[in-house]
C-alpha cells in the first residue's frame, strides 16, 4: 500500500514544501495546524511576494490555479492548495492532536464550523481588504469594487456576533476541544486586525477567546517560524 501514513518516517528530514507569505493570516493557518501538530520541522518555507503578484505569475498558477497562498508541495510533485485540505492532509499523516474530529459527528460539525468562518468571517474581511482598501496596490489589484467590499466587512462584522454567541456557550468553536475551526476563526481575526476591524465591544466571548489563543505557541510563533531573511515584517 502506498500511503503517505506508511511512508512519514519520523527518522527523515523536511519533506514537505509550503509556498508561503509570513504575514498573510490564510498561510497562517497552516503553520498554526503544523506547530499544533509538532510537524514544522518537516516543512521548509518557499516565500512567494504577494505584494509584487508573485502568486498570480504563470510560474505559481501552474501550482495552483486560483493564485493564492498557501499551498503545499509533496515530494512527489502533488500541489494541495487550500487551508482546510492542508490541515486534513497533515491530520491523515500523523497522530495528536486531530484537528479535523475523530468521529463522524466531529468531523462534520469541524468542517461546517471551520467552512462557516471562512465564508462568514475570513473571507469576507478579505474581500473587504482587495475591494475596498488599497488591497495588494494597483499593480496586484486589478478589479476593485468598494460597494461590495464594504457589505463584505459588515457580513465580517455580523460573522464576530455569531461567533460571540457560539463562544458564551462552549470553549471552543466546534465545541469542547481545539480544531481546525479555531484556526480558521483565528485567521479571521489576524486578518481583521491587518485591516484595522476590531472585533466589537459587545463581543466579549470573542475577545476572551481571542486572548486565550493568542497564548498558544502555534499562534505566537506564526511568523517567526517562515519568516524570509531580510524581510521587514
Ligand atoms: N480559500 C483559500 C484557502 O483557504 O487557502 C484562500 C487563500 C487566500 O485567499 N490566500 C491569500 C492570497 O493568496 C493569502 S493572505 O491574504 O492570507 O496573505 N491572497 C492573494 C490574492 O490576491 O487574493
Amino acid at each position: 500500500m502506498n500511503s503517505d501514513i506508511n511512508n512519514f518516517d519520523t527518522a527523515k528530514p523536511a519533506m514537505m514544501k509550503i509556498h508561503d507569505w509570513h504575514t498573510g493570516p490564510y498561510p497562517a493557518r497552516v503553520r498554526i495546524a503544523l506547530a499544533e501538530k509538532n510537524l514544522q520541522s518537516r516543512a521548509r518555507f518557499v516565500s512567494v511576494n504577494l505584494w509584487k503578484g508573485e502568486h498570480k505569475q504563470a510560474g505559481f498558477l501552474a501550482k495552483n490555479f486560483s493564485g493564492t497562498l498557501p499551498v503545499l508541495e509533496l515530494d512527489d510533485g502533488t500541489f494541495i492548495a487550500e487551508c482546510t485540505a492542508i490541515t486534513e492532509y497533515l491530520d491523515a499523516l500523523d497522530g495528536a492532536p486531530i484537528l479535523t474530529g475523530v468521529t463522524p459527528r466531529e468531523k462534520g460539525v469541524i468542517h461546517m464550523m471551520s467552512k462557516r468562518a471562512e465564508l462568514e468571517l475570513l473571507d469576507a474581511i478579505s474581500v473587504y481588504f482587495h475591494h475596498a482598501t488599497p488591497g495588494l496596490g494597483p499593480a496586484v489589484e486589478s478589479y476593485q469594487n468598494a460597494e461590495w467590499g464594504f457589505r463584505q466587512r459588515d457580513k465580517a462584522l455580523r460573522g464576530m456576533h455569531y461567533f460571540n454567541a457560539v463562544l458564551k456557550n462552549q470553549p471552543f468553536v466546534a465545541g469542547e476541544v481545539f480544531s481546525m475551526a479555531d484556526i480558521t476563526v483565528i485567521g479571521g481575526l489576524i486578518f481583521a486586525q491587518l485591516v484595522e476591524l476590531p472585533v466589537p465591544e459587545e463581543c466579549g466571548a470573542l475577545q476572551a477567546w481571542y486572548a486565550r489563543m493568542q497564548e498558544r505557541p502555534s499562534v505566537k510563533n506564526r511568523v517567526a517560524m517562515s519568516v524570509p531573511t531580510g524581510a521587514n515584517i
